[in-house]
């Protein structure tokens, strides 16, 4: 068998552990799985944490630190690794031995203080760090907090911080990255050997930053692992940690944590919705039948991401399905963003069921609808009489039908929702489903059963 993920670095986070999930350990192994190499983690301490702070603080036995990262050595070819919370000088010099005697390039996260607040590093362990382990480090990564401790310097600009990176690089360390999510959101990278400043500007985004120092420096470690040059790797790591934080998921009551699988995510649910929709469309034009059904301003089936809000994560058809010659016929392509229309009312229904992510519409005819009751779908309707103005129409129709249909307690997303149109308005038929798969086959059978082909438990009949 061919192992594909051969070759994949190997990396090692030597860090603490959040209970919470957000930063340490945690954050460190899901940036490693998120960025394609293999981590493997030497855990120092572990913390009873949540959104809100550190609640208590174990730290390992020297020994058990060591015999994690001799275990993880001895079998796996290790040549980068990153230190996170170290908690002690005891741990400090332990890491730094076995860091020196395993021949690791470190990158070192000089944490010293949760973000919601709570020390992680005891003020004795921060001169072993100056003085035993960055002298031997590839990278340290401070916030200007740490880099603050690190040089004396107060930093209250980009000067500031190149000023304090250089006092940093003399004790050792090869690299500094002054990190920016404190002050104007740029990076400060400082290579000690070439003597250059790079400056890496950002923006301040709206998001949980709960492990985002961590999320950085594992980054770095994973994207130097792979070759790339430090510049690159701190390019590559910004935007990644910007959409980790973007991509936060709202959890706890404190500082919500930093997402780093949520954007690759994001864009897995795309392409399934894109698939998943042109499959769909293959359904429903190599049914003939289907042509009897589509609508005389056409139909479109259109899918959402489980994540979606706007209509470019609403994979649809930018024309739409057309009966030409009796046939259905796709005119466009399935794209996200492609209906408008569709997507608002999947949109509008995801409130009530986010499982229901699909929908098309057909022609209205009372036959349908008899044919919609038989096969056992529930339906709902809204007439356009009743609705206000400044409204969407999608929005509002759908919203009032789910109303309609279901108790103050539960509101359940129908099968079915029809309304009998308006002034210039034609009557429309929509079919919710959880897939636009599921929705043309839905949609095939019923106009097999309009057309007499077939009968409603799918057997042909013949004509
Ligand atoms: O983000 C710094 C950090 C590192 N390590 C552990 C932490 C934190 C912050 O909360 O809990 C274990």
């Amino acid at each position: 068998m061919v192992n594909i993920m051969s070759g994949a670095p190997v990396v090692m986070t030597i860090a603490g552990s959040d209970s919470g999930g957000g930063a340490g350990i945690e954050a460190d192994i899901k940036t490693f799985a998120a960025l394609g190499v293999h981590g493997t983690c030497a855990i120092t301490s572990v913390t009873a944490q949540n959104t809100r702070g550190v609640l208590s603080i174990y730290d390992l036995p020297s020994h058990v630190i060591s015999e994690q990262i001799n275990a993880v050595c001895s079998d796996m070819d290790v040549k980068w690794a990153k230190t996170g919370m170290l908690s002690s000088a005891e741990i400090v010099a332990v890491v730094s031995n076995e860091a020196r005697s395993h021949g690791l390039s470190l990158v070192v996260d000089p944490v010293m203080a949760a973000e919601a607040g709570g020390d992680l590093l005891r003020k004795d362990a921060v001169r072993v760090l100056k003085e035993v382990l960055l002298p031997f480090s590839k990278v340290v990564t401070p916030n200007i907090y740490e880099a603050r401790t690190l040089s004396g310097i107060d930093i209250k600009d980009v000067n500031d911080a190149k000023i304090a990176a250089k006092k940093i690089a003399e004790l050792g360390v090869e690299i500094v990255i002054v990190t920016g999510g404190h002050l104007d959101a740029s990076d400060v990278v400082y290579e000690s050997v070439s003597e250059t400043f790079t400056v890496l500007p950002g923006k301040f985004l709206e998001g949980g930053t709960h492990g985002s120092g961590c999320t950085y420096a594992a980054s770095i470690t994973a994207f130097l692992s792979k070759g790339y040059s430090i510049i690159e790797a701190a390019a590559l790591t910004k935007s990644f940690v910007e959409k980790a934080i973007v991509s936060s998921m709202k959890v706890g009551h404190g500082v919500g944590p930093v997402n780093q699988l949520g954007s690759t995510l994001r864009d897995v649910h795309r392409y399934e919705a894109l698939q998943n929709t042109i499959s769909a469309t293959e359904i429903l034009v190599s049914c003939d039948e289907f042509g009897k059904l589509i609508a005389e301003v056409g139909c479109n089936i259109a899918m959402a991401t489980p994540e979606a809000s706007v209509a470019t994560d609403i994979a649809g058809v930018s024309g739409r399905i057309l009966c030409v010659r009796h046939k259905p016929h796709i005119a466009g392509n399935v794209e996200l963003g492609g209906s408008y229309h569709v997507a608002r009312m999947v949109l509008a229904a995801m409130e009530f069921d986010p499982w229901v992510r699909a929908a098309v519409n057909l022609r209205y005819s009372e036959k349908v609808l008899h044919i919609c009751r038989d096969m056992g779908l529930t339906i709902s309707s809204f007439d356009r009489a009743d609705e206000p103005g400044q409204t969407n129409t999608m929005d509002w129709g759908v919203t009032y039908a789910i109303g309609n249909f279901s108790s103050d307690t539960l509101k359940k997303v129908p099968d079915v929702i029809y309304d009998n149109g308006g002034v210039g308005k034609e009557p429309m038929i929509r079919l919710f489903g959880k897939s636009a798969e599921e929705v043309a086959h839905k949609a095939v059978k019923i106009a097999r059963v309009y057309s007499g082909s077939s009968d409603l438990d799918g057997n042909y009949i013949d004509g």
